[in-house]
Formats: structure tokens, sequence, C-alpha cells
């Protein structure tokens, strides 16, 4: 088992990484047995909060957790982290996230994706040369593995065939950190997982920009026909499979973790509205009627699903939460956290899309 003593967690401001740092403090339901330092190196783009880690700031802040505001491309920066803190770990969710952004605006997807990944390969192969008890875990996507038909689900050997930027840019990153494994013998680790959900998750992806248009009243926007799936996984469930790797997983493996739950987005958006109209005590067919089927996302890829016994088998992990009790937890999360949503969505990040997109 290995020892985890000073983790870099990239992107440990955005919707997962934020979640992970929670779970590492002991902050869900599975309690993992952690007592190193973590150290959280997020450059803030609109989908980083800082404030989404308050508590923890103050609880450990100093001590056990520290922020450090930057870009993953920034060698000299990733350079001093590695010295000063003698990283131990790397996590590395620090990405652009977004397939519709990818679409628009796929320059930083490949600046951030693929040149970041490249950077902190690079800095973890020259500041740990030979070291034993050190481990890059590099968090990817099923999207890779392109669009599925009806039968098989996608397990670790599924054929690469990314079909936005997006995917693309998170499949060469993949490529880049077993290349560093085959060619120089990095110790590294690569997740491939399917859609996460929870709290914390910016509102432009499907769950959370339902959850937000219900509770104001404006239409859910559905692409094509509402039929594309996709295997939903609560984060913290992602999470606990992410703790097994870095522990007990092995050097130049990847472990697909799914849901095993897929949904068509239609059916998950009908259970998501009788669970809100219940909560807001609101209509159900009100809510319905604000359905709206609009022009698909180009390239949409139809279906995702990941077999994950490989990491069930081998690690012996498995999902705790079921879709049910975990949609219920994440709703519940949106009505009592309006604050969070209206926070990002003037200040800070309405700043970064202006900055960034709108004027470009
Ligand atoms: P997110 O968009 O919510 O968060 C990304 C974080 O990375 C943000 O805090 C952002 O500020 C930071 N970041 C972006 N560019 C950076 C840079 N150049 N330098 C430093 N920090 C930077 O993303 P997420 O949903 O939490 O996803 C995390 C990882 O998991 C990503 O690698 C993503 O590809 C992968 N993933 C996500 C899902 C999902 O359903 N959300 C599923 C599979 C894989
Ligand atoms: O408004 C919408 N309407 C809609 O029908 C949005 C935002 C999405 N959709 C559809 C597209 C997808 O079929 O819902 C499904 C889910 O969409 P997203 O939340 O954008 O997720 P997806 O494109 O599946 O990608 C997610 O999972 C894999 C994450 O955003 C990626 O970071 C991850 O790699």
């Amino acid at each position: 088992m290995r020892s985890l003593k000073n983790i870099l967690v990239t992107g440990g401001a955005g919707f997962i990484g934020v979640n992970f740092i929670r779970f590492l403090f002991g902050e869900a339901e599975e309690k993992p047995d952690f007592k190193g330092r973590i150290i959280n190196l997020d450059n803030l783009t609109y989908a980083g909060n800082a404030g989404s880690l308050k508590e923890i700031k103050e609880k450990f802040g100093g001590s056990r957790y520290f922020f450090e505001r930057g870009d993953i491309c920034d060698y000299s920066l990733v350079e001093n982290i590695f010295q000063e803190y003698k990283i131990d770990t790397v996590v590395h969710f620090a990405a652009e996230s977004h397939v519709d952004r990818s679409i628009l605006y796929p320059e930083a997807f490949i600046k951030t994706n693929v040149l970041g990944t490249f950077t902190l390969l690079e800095c973890a192969r020259r500041t740990w040369k030979d070291a034993n008890d050190v481990l890059f875990h590099h968090i990817g996507t099923d999207e890779v593995y392109g669009s599925l038909g009806e039968e098989i689900r996608f397990s670790e050997t599924a054929m690469y065939n990314p079909r936005s930027p997006y995917s693309a840019s998170k499949a060469s990153s993949d490529h880049l950190v077993m290349a560093y494994y085959y060619t120089y013998g990095l110790p590294v680790t690569v997740s491939n997982c399917s859609n996460n959900y929870g709290p914390y998750q910016f509102p432009e992806k499907f769950i959370p920009l339902m959850i937000i248009n219900m509770l104001e009243g404006k239409p859910l926007p559905v692409y094509g026909d509402g039929k594309n799936i996709r295997d939903w996984l609560y984060v913290d469930d992602h999470n606990n499979a992410i703790w097994n790797i870095l522990k007990k997983g092995s050097k130049g493996e990847k472990y697909n973790i799914g849901g095993e739950n897929e949904m068509e987005n239609i059916k998950l958006l009908h259970e998501l509205i009788d669970i809100v109209a219940v909560k807001i005590n609101s209509n159900v067919e009100a809510i319905r009627s604000t359905i709206t089927y609009v022009k698909d996302r180009p390239g949409h890829d139809k279906r995702y699903a990941i077999d994950c016994s490989k990491i069930k088998r081998e690690l012996d992990w498995k999902q705790n939460v079921d879709f049910r009790q975990g949609i219920e937890r994440t709703v519940d999360w949106y009505l009592a956290n309006r604050e969070w949503m209206d926070s990002i969505r003037n200040g800070h990040y309405r700043r970064w899309i202006e900055k960034n997109y709108e004027k470009r």
C-alpha cells in the first residue's frame, strides 16, 4: 500500500476536484485513511471556484491544505510546487471539460488538456527521476472511446475513437501519460470514467443546468431527440475509486470507472422533474411543458457505457450510491446552495466569460 504524503491535486477548484478534496478530508460517507497534505493547483478559469473549499481551508489551511493559483502549463511554477511541497503523488483533474465549449473554442482545450498534461508529466519525470514510491494518476473520460451502438460497453482495451475537440484532447493526454510510462518508466495510472453528477457541478452540464432552469422557470433544452444515453456515476463513488487506485493500483494500468447506470437523457430529465416538483411543491406537468427540443450537438455521441469489471475485481471497488439516492442528494444540495450558484454566475464566471469568450 502506498504512503501518499504530499498530493498535488490539479483542478481542485472544479467539480470533481472539490469533491475529491472534501472526500480526502473525511467529508463524504466513505472515510479514507488519509493523513497527508493536499496542494491544490488551479488557475480558476470560469469553472473553478476556490470558495467551494472554504471550510477545508478554515480547518486545514497552512497545515494540510494549500491552494496555489496558477496554470498547469507553467513549467517553473509546477517545478517549484514539486520541490517546495515534496510532491509524491499527482492526481490530475485540471482540464477544460465541457464538450459544447470545445466545439466553439477548441484552442483552450488543446492548451490545457494536451500541453498542460505534458508539462506536468515532464516535471514529474525530471523531478522524480528513479524514485519508487511516487505516482502520477491521470483522470480520463469515457468519451475517448467514441460513440457506442446498442450492445457492448467500453472496456480498458476498447479502441480510441474521439469525436469532439474535447475528447480528442483528452485522448491525446491519455496517450501522453501512457507514453511516459512506456518510454521513461514514469509510474502512472489512468482512469476513464463516465458522466459524474453531484454537488458543486458547474451549471453548464446537463443535470445542474436542468435543476437551475426548473427553479428559475426557464426552458429545459434537450439536444436532438433526447435519446442519447449516458452512464451516470455519483461523484463520491468516482472519488472512492480514485482513492483505491492511488493506494492499490498497479503502475502502467488503466481502470475504467462507471455507474452501471445507463439512461436516456429524456428519461433522466423526467425523473429529475418528478423529484424537483415534489421538493419545491410545484406542478409536474407545468415543469414538463418547459421541455424544449433544440438543435442537436454536432457529432453528438449516441451512447456511452462503461465496463468497470476490472476495477471491481482487482481493486475491490464498487458503487455505494444508487441513482435515486444520488440524484436526491444532488437536488437537495442545489436547493440548499442557491447562493453558490448565484455567486459564480454573477461574479468571477461572468467576468471570465466576458474576458475570454465574448470579446474575442
Ligand atoms: P471542471 O470543468 O468542473 O473543473 C476543471 C478545473 O480545472 C477548474 O477548477 C479549472 O479552473 C481548472 N483548470 C482548467 N484549466 C486549468 C489550467 N490550465 N491550469 C490549472 N487549472 C486549470 O471539470 P470536472 O468536471 O471537475 O472534471 C475534472 C476532470 O475529470 C477533467 O479532466 C475531466 O476531463 C474529467 N472527467 C469529467 C467527467 C464529468 O462528468 N465531469 C467525466 C469524465 C472525466
Ligand atoms: O443543455 C443540454 N442539453 C442536452 O440535451 C446539455 C448541456 C446537454 N445535453 C445532453 C448532451 C449529452 O448527451 O445531455 C448529455 C450530457 O451532457 P453534458 O452534461 O454536457 O455531458 P457530456 O457531454 O456527456 O460530457 C460529460 O461527461 C464526460 C462531461 O462534461 C465531460 O467532462 C466528461 O468527460
